[in-house]
């Protein structure tokens, strides 16, 4: 057995499904390797794009997905999706070729210094510079990947290591068990909980992660306290139930904001730092803070816990339910109730009339009453994403993906690929701008080749609108975003997919609901008017400087 095969090996024994990635010469023999294997090598038609669906799918499953280049340009190609998994959280392995070993002491023909630009950008990373090291590092790629906080990890394998013998076997893959909580830590948070008189859970990514749901449930009904979610930990109870605050995060000051003003308590459960800074939250760094996560909180001045539980997040919640059952709360019952009213009507108020112009808002709207509660809906990164963020309630974990580590856009399109193959059953929906769409719109190819259905909704505004929305509330007007395009709906069909172009409000209502529910993979343009994003932030404005 080559290196190559036995480093397949170690891949097939940590349960690796797929492996996504650009084929190069450096990396021949791991394809080769791969052909005899039970993984299947997925092409992809960018490097980034094969980062991104190994992102996405980490981040649903919860076991690495793996993505693959060659060195040189196809490893810093895969760089930006590598990133994001990190930022995001997302258990990834990116293994890529390299020169041979004796090759790498001089300049040569794509030699890059791989293992150091991963550096940065992963958990860990190594090259394998010997086949006694394979089984090793393989096994410590993925264990590092995987363990809580969850990330990218890197792996080089130089071309003339892979032709070489070995005759190792993979190391097993044992489940590591996560410490309990405190007994002290939990009696301090459950005193400080029952003394509230506002508390708020703030739910993070690891919420939803690790499955905290219906622990957070019974929390939050049990004290009848409000719940808001960061962008990452949507869903982890839905936006239906009563204690619902929907999202925190936007950057701008939202009605949730009326609630987190008056908040005594914060209990932030699996929340990460890199979703939404403290300072934006706990401005007077008045407010006490109860830290529930897998690792001790991050030091900020804006975010001083009074309490840290660091522990498995739903065995904690568990046991601080047990201990609130018997304890009295002396929370303000339903204080929240009107700021989650006006949330609500907000939304509503954005319900599309015959003969107004389309909007993200509008459309969203009629997007969540096709789409099942457990389907999927993805954004990528633009206004569009606030809009979602804000205005899409959502009502199951992973129900609402959003990437807002890095907040890469072009993540959306590659996402719904790992999503489609992870969970054929659920409907999944790729919400973009026309700008995030083609910069990974190549994929589209590696969608129809895999046979996989989801919708692609493009916001097109001719515009990098975040952008634009920044700049006219800075500068009254904006410079350097303006964007032409090609005709999205010819482009769809010319990758042998149906395309949509919506004109009137009862074609959009038939068409939204003909692509959601087709069961096919196809695209619809949806040409949006921005006008909403600039009004949004004045009735903001107004509302909160009052009559
Ligand atoms: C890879 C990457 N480049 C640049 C940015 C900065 N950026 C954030 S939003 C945005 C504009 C997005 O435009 P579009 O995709 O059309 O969506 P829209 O804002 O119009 O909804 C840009 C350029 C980014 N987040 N990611």
């Amino acid at each position: 057995m080559n290196v190559a095969d036995l480093f397949v090996k170690c891949l097939e024994n940590e349960g690796v499904r797929y492996v996504f990635g650009v084929p190069g010469e450096e990396i021949e023999d791991l394809l080769f390797s791969l052909e005899q294997s039970s993984i299947q090598f997925v092409p992809t038609r960018h490097e980034q794009g094969a980062a991104f669906i190994a992102d996405a799918w980490g981040r649903l499953t919860g076991k690495a997905g793996v993505c693959l280049s060659t060195l040189g340009p196809g490893a810093t190609n895969l760089i930006t999706g590598v990133a994001d998994a990190n930022l995001d959280k997302s258990p990834l392995v990116a293994i890529t070729g390299q020169v041979g070993l004796n090759e790498t002491y001089r300049e040569s023909h794509q030699h890059l210094d791989i293992v150091s630009m991963f550096r940065p950008i992963t958990k860990w990373n190594a090259g394998i510079s010997s086949p006694d090291s394979v089984v090793e590092v393989v096994r410590k790629a993925f264990k590092v990947a995987e363990s809580e906080k969850p990330g990218a990890a890197h792996i080089e394998l130089p071309a003339d290591v892979a032709k070489m013998d070995s005759n190792q076997q993979p190391l097993a893959v044992h489940r590591v068990r996560r410490p309990d909580p405190d007994q002290q830590a939990l009696k301090e948070a459950a005193v400080l909980i029952s003394r509230a008189k506002k508390p708020l859970v703030l739910a993070g990514n690891g919420a939803v992660r690790k499955h905290a749901s219906e622990q957070l449930r019974e929390l939050v009904g049990r004290c009848h306290m409000p719940i808001a979610h960061t962008f990452m930990g949507q869903g982890a109870v839905s936006d239906d139930s009563p204690e619902s605050l929907h999202t925190i995060g936007l950057g701008f000051r939202d009605f949730v904001m009326d609630a987190v003003d008056q908040v005594d308590l914060v209990i932030a459960v699996g929340y990460d730092l890199t979703e939404y800074a403290p300072n934006a939250w706990n401005r007077n760094k008045d407010k006490a803070i109860i830290h529930i996560d897998f690792t001790p909180a991050e030091v900020d001045a804006h975010y001083q816990p009074a309490v840290e539980i660091v522990a498995d997040i739903p065995a904690t919640l568990r046991e601080l339910n047990a201990r609130l059952a018997t304890a009295a709360c002396a929370v303000d019952a339903g204080w929240y109730r009107p700021i989650r009213d006006r949330i609500r009507a907000d939304i509503k108020s954005y319900d599309l009339q015959e003969g107004d112009p389309f909007t993200v808002p509008g459309v969203l709207n009629l997007l969540r009453d096709i789409m099942d509660d457990d389907d999927l809906l993805i954004s990528d990164v633009g206004s569009h994403k606030m809009w979602i963020a804000r205005n899409f309630p959502t009502r199951s974990p992973n129900g609402c993906l959003i990437s807002n580590g890095l907040a890469s856009m072009g993540f959306a399109l590659p996402a719904a690929i790992a999503a489609a193959l992870q969970t054929p059953h659920r409907r999944v929906v790729a919400a973009m701008g026309d700008g995030g769409f083609l910069m990974n719109s190549q994929e589209l190819e590696t969608a129809k080749r895999l046979g996989v259905a989801f919708t692609v909704l493009i916001f097109n505004d001719n515009d990098y609108g975040l952008i634009s929305w920044k700049q006219q509330m800075s500068h009254g007007h904006s410079t350097g975003t303006r964007l032409t395009n090609p005709d999205f709906k010819a482009y769809a069909e010319s990758f042998g997919l149906a395309g949509y172009r919506p004109t009137t409000l009862a074609d959009l209502r038939r068409q939204l609901r003909e692509a959601v529910t087709s069961g096919q993979l196809c695209v619809m343009e949806i040409p949006v008017d921005q006008q909403v994003n600039v009004e949004l932030i004045h009735k903001l404005h107004a509302a909160h400087r009052g009559p």
